[in-house]
């Protein structure tokens, strides 16, 4: 992927912000402080541009890179975040149900699992949630610099057993998985052109 041009076109607080997008998409979910923002960042070669936090709850809003004014890299907030306060835990699951009611292109859904954690019960419920939808998914490992090998071998294997779901995994210090992650986007925004 070679980055021209990375603008963020829009943002979303409310579902009356979200809109139809003709362009395709890959979209980045997960559970508040998986890395969904860092790894944006990392996809797209810029520091800061999706802001970070070691804190969750950072990213509140739906943010749309447009990349190369051909296609929409978004930011989508976190879930699972338990001592976020109650109003705001409404206000980011009704943004994140009208999301995925809107019709959009989404070429790829990248749902990020902590390495360390595999599957937690919030991951569980919204698979649940969105598996009725018409887009693939990929599981993506992140901050796999966190655990040794072996143990990310089993993960990926406990993933594809159980589950049935097809993994890889994703560090911000690794060059190889920020490779392999971009080879399977540039994939499915041909796959569905
Ligand atoms: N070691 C390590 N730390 C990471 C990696 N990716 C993210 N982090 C750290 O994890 C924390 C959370 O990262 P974010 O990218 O803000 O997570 P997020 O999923 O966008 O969080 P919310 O917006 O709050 O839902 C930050 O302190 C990052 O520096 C990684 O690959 N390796
Ligand atoms: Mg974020």
């Amino acid at each position: 992927m070679n980055i021209r041009q990375v603008e963020l076109v829009r943002t979303a607080y409310v579902p009356k912000e979200i809109s139809s997008e003709k362009l395709p998409a890959v979209a980045c979910i997960g559970r508040s402080n998986v890395g969904k923002s860092s790894l944006i960042n990392r996809l797209l070669n810029r520091r800061n541009l999706a802001r970070t936090s070691s804190t969750p709850g950072k990213t509140l809003s739906i943010n749309y890179y447009l990349v190369n004014n051909c296609f929409y890299l978004i930011d989508l907030p976190g879930y699972g975040y338990a001592r976020a306060p109650k109003t705001e835990v409404r206000r980011v699951l009704a943004l994140m149900d009208a999301f995925f009611s809107v019709p959009a292109r989404i070429n790829l859904l990248l749902h990020l699992i902590d390495s360390r954690h595999g599957f937690m019960q919030s991951d569980l419920d919204f698979l649940q949630k969105i598996i009725h939808l018409d887009f693939p998914i990929l599981t993506v490992l992140t901050k796999s610099d966190k655990v040794k090998s072996s143990a990310l071998k089993r993960q990926i294997q406990t993933l594809k057993e159980q589950f049935g779901v097809r993994s890889v995994p994703f560090s911000v210090k690794s060059e190889a998985s920020r490779l392999e992650l971009e080879a399977i986007i540039n994939e499915s925004l041909k796959e569905r052109e």
